[in-house]
């Protein structure tokens, strides 16, 4: 195994860590200040005591190789926060930025009656996340691909802009906003393809 490969008790711990920073502090009795930061020292503590034993060692590695870069550290390492994807709500300070012409999402078949009626919704997060481009969001929409085949919207980035949508570029690369409207979405049929049972 490469040094910058987490291994596989890392990766466990990686999940829980995001997990809690995102949706859940209070999973483990600690609390978030508004921007969305965690006291470190007492982040490890509280999760050393409900059964995760992350050395500090451990979570600078986490910080520095988990596949998608989802916590970041502050500069002096004290505190540590999940850079996007929160159900709670706090400021992480995003950046506002100007997306290419267009975006992507990849959801699933069964979401799609649903969203070409409302549109892309935050849900559970606070915002829509939207990515790149189509390999991205084929990943994005793989994660729940046992429930039905895949579905990738190109986003008429440059419409929503034009019309005064904003849109904020995490430091990991995921395009997020706060929701699109059904007239920017266009279903890339051409996936189908790939699925026998798609639209029988
Ligand atoms: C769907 C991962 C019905 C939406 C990924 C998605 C991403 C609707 C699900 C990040 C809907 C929400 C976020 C509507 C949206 N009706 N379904 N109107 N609007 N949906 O997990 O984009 O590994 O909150 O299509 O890589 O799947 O966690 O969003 O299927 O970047 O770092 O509702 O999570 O990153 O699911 O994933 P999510 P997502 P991490």
């Amino acid at each position: 195994m490469e040094d910058d490969e987490l291994t596989s008790q890392e990766v466990r711990h990686s999940r829980k860590i995001a997990c809690v920073l995102r949706h859940h502090p209070e999973q483990i009795g600690i609390q978030l200040d508004k921007h969305g930061w965690a006291d470190v020292r007492e982040m490890l503590q509280a999760l050393a005591a409900h059964g995760t034993e992350c050395s500090m060692q451990e979570l600078e590695r986490i910080v520095l190789y988990n596949d998608k870069k989802r916590v970041a550290f502050n500069e002096d390492k004290t505190k540590i926060r999940a850079r996007q994807g929160h159900s709670i709500p706090v400021d992480v300070e995003l950046k506002k930025a100007v997306p290419p012409a267009v975006l992507y999402h990849g959801t699933i078949e069964p979401n799609r009656m649903s969203i070409e009626e409302k549109g892309l919704l935050p849900m559970n997060r606070l915002y829509v996340h939207l990515s790149p481009n189509i390999e991205t969001a084929k990943r994005v929409a793989g994660r729940r691909q046992k429930k039905g085949p895949i579905l990738i919207y190109e986003v008429d980035a440059k419409a929503m802009l034009r019309d005064g949508c904003t849109f904020f570029l995490s430091e990991n690369g995921v395009w997020l906003t706060q929701m699109v409207k059904p007239v920017y979405l266009k279903a890339l049929e051409s996936m189908a393809c790939c699925h026998h049972d798609f639209k029988k």
